[in-house]
């Protein structure tokens, strides 16, 4: 048995369902959303972050876990209009090899992908004691899926934490950070979105995720794009030096599941 999975090679995705056999599930994320096929539910409402803005004085901290780069949350941040109560716990992103061609994010829209995906994972804190319990169970965690495309400018938002990607190059690496407004990296429009019920994208791909893809889109220059390309996959004590890119996992069957969207 392997603990440990990259996304090529010999542990890569299409080896993942061998050692965790979760990964080859009927509800596995990410999917491809073909918009003409979702189903519009009236009762979808703006989600709301909360205290997504209130970052007090204490700064973050920024982890290269070898398969990303992930900001821990803290416990006061949480996501309001769901059925239940959710807390933040985690932010990361996925990316491509920064080609203007090459996708990068893991959800598409009609086939089409986009240069990076952010990901905020919240977990249901009314009806569990934190996150490992959460993960296991059906209607355990919230994502928010945001779509990021390149375009002309910089994006300030994101220069909070591309910044200080050279300070965490190897695997279990970390650095702290000057707290920022986690709100300012997501769209201005929260309610337009795609929901479905999917799972982790990365092993153990627990199928305990409802999903939010926002329709809106965010912007990042090239430069800040390639700024991702800075990290390794390695951690400091290894041989090789492979760049952290191409971290996205391929869309999943959606076998009987419907994708509804918060808008006609
Ligand atoms: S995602 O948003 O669906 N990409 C996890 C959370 C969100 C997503 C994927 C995975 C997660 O919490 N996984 C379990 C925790 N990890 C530890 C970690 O942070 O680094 C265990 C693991 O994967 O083996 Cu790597
Ligand atoms: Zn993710």
């Amino acid at each position: 048995a392997v603990t440990y999975w990259t996304y090529t090679g010999s542990v890569g995705q299409s080896k993942w369902a061998e050692y965790f056999p979760d990964c080859g599930g009927k509800a596995q994320s990410p999917v491809d959303v073909a918009t003409v096929q979702t189903q519009y539910d009236p009762s979808l409402g703006p989600l709301t972050p909360l205290g997504y803005s209130q970052h007090g004085n204490k700064p973050f901290s920024l982890y290269n876990n070898g398969h990303t780069v992930v900001v821990p949350l803290p416990g006061w941040m949480g996501l309001g209009g769901l059925p239940w109560q959710f807390t933040a716990v985690q932010m990361h992103l996925h990316w491509g090899n920064g080609a203007p061609e090459a996708g990068g994010s893991e959800h598409t829209i009609n086939g089409q992908s986009s240069a990076a995906e952010l990901h905020v994972v919240h977990y249901n804190s009314e009806l569990y004691p934190n996150m490992s319990v959460a993960m296991t169970q059906q209607d355990g965690l919230a994502v928010l899926g945001v779509l990021i495309e390149t375009g002309e400018e910089a994006n300030q938002a994101f220069w909070n934490i591309l910044n200080y990607l050279g300070r965490i190059r190897h695997a279990g690496q970390s650095v702290s950070i000057p707290a920022f407004d986690v709100q300012s990296l997501l769209p201005s429009d929260l309610g337009r979105y795609y929901r479905y019920n999917g799972s982790l994208t990365t092993p153990p791909c627990f199928q305990s995720v409802l999903w939010t893809l926002f329709t809106e889109t965010v912007k990042i220059s090239h430069t800040q794009l390639m700024k991702l390309e800075t990290v390794l996959y390695a951690s400091k004590e290894d041989a090789d030096r492979v760049v952290m890119q191409d971290n996205y996992r391929t869309p999943q069957p959606l076998n009987d599941r419907t994708i509804l969207s918060s808008f006609p």
